[in-house]
């Protein structure tokens, strides 16, 4: 790498947000990621990188100092042997007698220096030019030196956001709530198949259910609008306190949907903008294997006040509305892969990642709408692409809060459930 890309980058890296700066964690402060980001949201990382590159950058501004100087001196002795030249051809023109012949050569002399002159004046305004270069370079470096050390010293007081993890594991939350955890909180868990542990938000109540929550919208703080790579390794942030937002990811939903004889429960959760809650459950949920383009199916609605969006919505446009809104059986489509049932691109026109049809009566990664109502205008192209449960608000309020979370089938009727008059959240 060169001296001088490496001065570009330590520049740069101060003018990208924060978060893209989360690779580069301290090992010391920070958690290493498990493919959901690293626990260092800090930008101790960015004080790291700068430190281990400060003297290849300071030597190279020396390196250039010196070299100017060089050309700088240079100059000095190509203009002082231009003065003595001239002089010396001057005084030879006025003290020979006029031989043509030496008179001619004496001037050809003169304008060889003259040109020489003007060369070496705009060599000088070069070297300005670059001598100011070199002051602002060295006012950026400066500034960048102060940042990393007014950097260094934010770091060095142990690392604010440091999230607890709690050590308790198993192939999923209620397994986890069955080994004795008792709050909900981040955990590693390992289903069946899959090769590594990998971290996930666990709801667990105090009647000993544990949810494990798939996917979060809570404020719009993340962009849903991903490509099929991302999906499907998952993306957000989780936290320790259910403040951010997430999606699992497809690879991970598929192994923990598909691993046990005992069936999942599928239960979303929605806000909306007047603060109601409802939900909607879905029993034997599951999600195929990336070969099958990570398909959604479940047997049967289960319940809940939200209704039944996810079995197709009748919008009264056309007779077969319910059936071509329906989401059972679909496979998951990305902008960038085009799985749906429809002749255009569903995902790449509202911008998601979804188990489209064509395309949807309930739509939890769309865009997210603050204050809820949006118009086919706000949409851009007139598809209603925002966070959709149909049967209960319209096609064009974007809802407020969604989670979608799963629990082993037999927890809905020995606790976990409402049969068993658990207090729910809503
Ligand atoms: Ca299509």
């Amino acid at each position: 790498m060169s001296p001088l890309f490496l001065y570009t980058a330590t520049l740069y890296l101060f003018l990208l947000p924060s978060s893209w700066a989360q690779p580069l964690y301290s090992p010391e402060s920070c958690i290493p990621s498990d493919e959901f980001g690293s626990y260092c949201p800090t930008t101790c990382g960015v004080a790291d990188y700068l430190n281990r590159y400060k003297p290849a950058v300071d030597k190279y501004l020396d390196d250039f100092e010196d070299l100017l100087e060089q050309i700088g001196n240079l100059t000095k002795g190509a203009q002082d042997k231009v003065v003595y030249m001239r002089d010396s051809a001057s005084h030879g023109q006025k003290s020979t007698p006029p031989a043509d012949f030496y008179f001619r050569r004496s001037s050809t002399m003169l304008d060889d220096i003259l040109q020489f002159e003007k060369s070496i004046v705009a060599q000088e305004a070069n070297i300005y030019e670059l001598q100011q270069l070199l002051v602002s370079n060295d006012k950026r470096m400066l500034q960048a030196r102060q940042l990393s050390l007014q950097l260094e010293r934010q770091c060095k007081t142990s690392c604010q956001d440091t999230i607890q993890i709690h050590s308790t594991t198993g192939k999923d939350c209620q397994d986890v709530a069955n080994k004795g955890a008792k709050t909900s909180g981040l955990y590693f868990i390992k289903p069946l198949k899959a090769k590594e542990q990998f971290l996930v938000y666990c709801e667990i109540d105090s009647f000993g259910s544990g949810w494990t929550v798939l996917q979060r919208r809570r404020d719009g703080s993340i962009n849903f609008s991903k490509e099929w790579i991302q999906y499907r390794e998952g993306f957000g942030y989780l936290s320790p306190d259910d403040t951010s937002e997430f999606w699992l990811g497809n690879e991970k939903i598929h192994l923990l949907s598909t691993q046990s004889s005992i069936p999942y429960v599928l239960r979303i959760e929605l806000t909306d903008w007047e603060g109601h809650k409802k939900h909607a459950d879905y029993a034997m949920f599951r999600v195929g294997p990336e070969a099958d383009q990570y398909r959604l199916t479940y047997a049967y609605y289960y319940g809940g006040e939200a209704g039944d969006a996810f079995s197709g919505f009748d919008f009264g446009d056309d007779p077969s509305d319910k059936f071509f809104t329906s989401h059972n059986g679909m496979q998951f489509s990305t902008s960038d892969r085009d799985n749906d049932k429809y002749q255009g691109n569903c995902a790449q026109q509202d911008g998601s990642g979804w188990w489209m049809n064509r395309c949807h009566a309930a739509h939890l990664n769309g865009k997210y709408y603050q204050g809820g109502k949006y118009t086919a205008k706000d949409a851009g192209e007139q598809f209603d692409n925002g966070i959709i449960w149909a049967t209960w608000h319209s096609r064009w309020y974007s809802l407020k809060e969604t989670s979608m979370k799963i629990i082993p089938m037999n927890r809905m009727t020995t606790g976990g459930g409402q049969q068993a008059g658990v207090k729910l959240h809503f």
